[in-house]
């Protein structure tokens, strides 16, 4: 019998609201529980593309705006075959941002709509569970100053905020929101829960393909 195959977990949420901290620990909780699980992000900074990538978020380099919004893209899809391969494997993959990120930060500058910010995701394997971590901007402000990177500013991250709001409207996705104020654990039993289910539901699921 073919093994079953694992689920595509994406943690989404503005800078601040323990994305990362929260992937770790579920990874580490499913793994504790005899489920093979591994944690990818985005951007993924190790390749070529991602170096690009990396020196433009730190300023080392400018990029055009819709360069980088493609780059961004070419970054997730040059990890599609190891993803798809890890999944069919039974590997439960727990992504620290994917093409939600991508579309909200640049459909949050200028002259650039949703729907062209889209287009270049279309087709990536489809999460089965997105969870977006909800903080207020004056709860993210409390958790102290933001780093020196491009787009860490209140005034960006509340723009953000508002496309991320605007895309969790689509009922093609699987959003759940989580309320990121309560405690880390409070937050991990949550998380937890949900990706149990959606574990167990897409074992018995193809995989699907975004915004298709
Ligand atoms: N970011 C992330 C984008 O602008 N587009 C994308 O497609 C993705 C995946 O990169 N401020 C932005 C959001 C973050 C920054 O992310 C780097 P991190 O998680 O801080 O490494």
């Amino acid at each position: 019998m073919a093994c079953k195959r694992g689920a595509l977990i994406v943690l989404e949420g503005v800078d601040k609201a323990g994305k990362t901290t929260q992937c770790k620990k579920l990874v580490h909780a499913l793994q504790q529980s005899g489920r093979p699980a591994e944690m990818m992000r985005f951007p993924e900074r190790t390749t070529t593309i991602g170096q690009l990538i990396s020196a433009y978020l730190e300023n080392k380099s400018d990029l055009e705006d819709h360069t980088v919004h493609l780059l961004f893209s070419a970054n997730r899809w040059e990890l599609v075959p190891l993803m798809k391969k890890k999944l069919e494997q039974g590997t439960t993959l727990v992504v620290d941002r994917y093409a939600f990120s991508g579309v909200a930060f640049t459909s949050a500058k200028p002259g650039f709509c949703l729907d062209w910010c889209m287009k270049p995701d279309v087709g990536l394997p489809k999460p089965d569970l997105v969870m977006f971590l909800q903080l207020s901007p004056a709860e993210a402000a409390l958790r102290g100053q933001f780093g020196e990177e491009r787009y860490e500013t209140n005034v960006f991250q509340r723009a953000v905020q508002q496309k991320f709001e605007h895309l969790m409207k689509d009922p093609s996705v699987n959003w759940r929101a989580i309320d990121a104020s309560q405690s880390v654990e409070d937050v991990h039993e949550n998380i937890t829960t949900h990706s149990l289910n959606t574990i167990n539901a897409a074992e018995n699921l193809p995989l699907g393909e975004l915004w298709k």
